[in-house]
């Protein structure tokens, strides 16, 4: 009988359930429920509506029964670095503020000054961004500190997720690893650090590695499903489960393509020497104690932004035929000024940024269009050349993964201003990366360099090679 699990994959702008399964050794997807994410403001503050979510999982999940599929276990990742905090009840004290959320704002330099910043490096091995955990808890610790007296749990999202499905408190690794709290050496909570910073290390609670089964589900979810299942610990984050899903990752840069761009090579070690730090690259928790080395570009959001901005009067598809219409146009942006993070108007910020830098102004869709592809690929040449140069070496090829792979104008673009053979897909690679840590977990299949040859052989990736005399003008 085909064992089926359940990939629950939550992104900044929307969310699915795919069941994925495995057939004369291929791994087959297929996706069963899908709704938008959106950020609401409440109370003064950009939040994710959190029940919203846990009632769209819930309805993912009883499609099962309209399919008469009873999935062997359920696994759930989202962005990472938000989190909910918990009082002794188990009840909520906080909303699930967004990483957009300005409260951080300052609050980075304001840890500086408990500890510096090269130590904080040198232990977790994470990269500065001001919407990290750690400077949101001390956000809160500044500004309601009676929230963090009441809190006793601390929850990272998709940990939330999971406490509601089994009313267990765990916190899964690779997320755990992106609040720059945790010791990139010992894979702990850094207590010295949370010391440090005054913030109660009772509230965390023990870290699980992802291919954990976390429980079954609460009885009374059972009764309303109607089945029982496994709740299991995938790479609770995104970016994790992605890179999982790379199917080669030998001298490979990858790009997970989506509202964020990640890049990076996967290691064994993290490398926290000072000019990784200078470039801002982060060591994040991955499967099997891989660390990702890797380095956040503002991504697809860019583009979405403008896209909401238009009135979604134009489609990413007509976006692309736009920018190419354009092609005499030229002015670059660095996409990862915080300025870009949450504009009030994106396709203003970025013409101002031109004007500004005494560039030509994008003032038609296929302009502002051209202006951000452009823009974006300038950032990841960029960050090409300082992997290459911490690892003294040429990486020939980059493997796009992710949803925004499927823009060949920017594969070809990429491909063109790094002279570099670019390889596209999987699309699905985070649920993909999630269905295969529960298949590890339910013991279908044995490690990761076997899920990545079942990968490798059940997706297609498309090649892009550079054109002659095209590169990135
Ligand atoms: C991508 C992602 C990135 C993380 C950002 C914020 O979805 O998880 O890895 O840096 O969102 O959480």
């Amino acid at each position: 009988m085909k064992k089926y699990t359940l990939a629950v994959d939550i992104g900044a702008s929307s969310g699915r359930l795919i069941l994925g399964f495995l057939e004369n050794n291929a791994l087959q997807l297929e996706e069963i429920h899908r709704f938008s994410n959106n950020i609401v403001k409440k109370d003064q503050h950009f939040c994710w509506d959190i029940d919203k979510l846990f009632s769209e999982i819930k309805k993912g999940i009883k499609k099962c029964n309209d399919l008469g599929i009873k999935p062997a276990s359920i696994g759930i990742d989202t962005w990472a670095v938000d989190f909910v905090l918990l009082d002794e009840h188990g009840e909520l004290v906080t909303d699930a503020v967004a990483y957009r959320d300005d409260r951080t704002n300052g609050v980075m330099e304001e840890v500086f000054q408990k500890i510096s910043k090269e130590r904080l490096y040198l232990e977790t091995g994470i990269q500065f961004q001001k919407f990290n955990t750690i400077y949101q808890l001390y956000a809160i610790k500044k500004n309601n500190p009676e929230v963090l007296d009441k809190a006793k749990t601390f929850l990272m999202i998709p940990d939330y997720f999971n406490y509601l499905l089994t009313g267990k408190a765990a916190n899964e690794y690779t997320n755990a690893s992106s609040t720059q709290l945790l010791n990139a050496f010992t894979k702990k909570w850094d207590k010295e650090l949370l010391e440090t910073l005054g913030i109660n290390a009772s509230i965390f609670q023990e870290i699980k590695l992802p291919n954990t089964v976390l429980g079954n589900l609460k009885e009374e979810l059972v009764d309303e499903f109607g089945f029982d299942m496994k709740v299991v610990m995938p790479a609770t984050h995104d970016t994790g489960s992605a890179v999982i899903a790379v199917p080669e990752l030998n001298d490979t840069i990858y790009i997970s393509s989506g509202t964020w761009s990640l890049i990076g090579v996967e290691n064994r070690f993290p490398i926290c020497i000072t000019k990784a730090l200078d470039y801002n690259f982060t060591n994040e928790g991955g499967i099997d104690y891989r660390f990702r080395f890797l380095k956040n570009i503002m991504g697809l959001w860019m583009i979405q932004e403008v896209k909401r901005n238009y009135d979604n009067r134009y489609s990413f598809a007509e976006f692309v035929d736009l920018a190419k219409e354009a092609n005499d146009f030229q002015a670059i942006v660095d996409v990862n000024d915080d300025r870009f993070l949450k504009p009030d108007n994106m396709i203003e910020e970025i013409q101002k940024y031109c004007a500004e830098t005494n560039q030509n102004m994008p003032t038609t869709p296929g302009e502002v269009a051209k202006c951000v592809y452009d823009s974006l690929v300038a950032s990841y040449k960029g960050a090409i050349d300082e992997i290459e140069e911490i690892f003294e070496k040429p990486f020939p090829s980059i493997n796009i993964i992710g949803g925004g792979c499927q823009n060949e104008m920017l594969n070809q673009l990429i491909a063109d201003a790094t002279k570099k053979s670019v390889y596209a897909g999987p699309i699905e690679a985070t649920a993909i990366g999630n269905i295969v840590s529960q298949l590890m977990a339910l013991e279908e299949v044995k490690d990761i360099s076997e899920a990545r040859r079942i990968i490798k052989s059940s997706f297609e990736v498309k090649q892009f090679d550079a054109r002659e005399n095209e590169a990135v003008k």
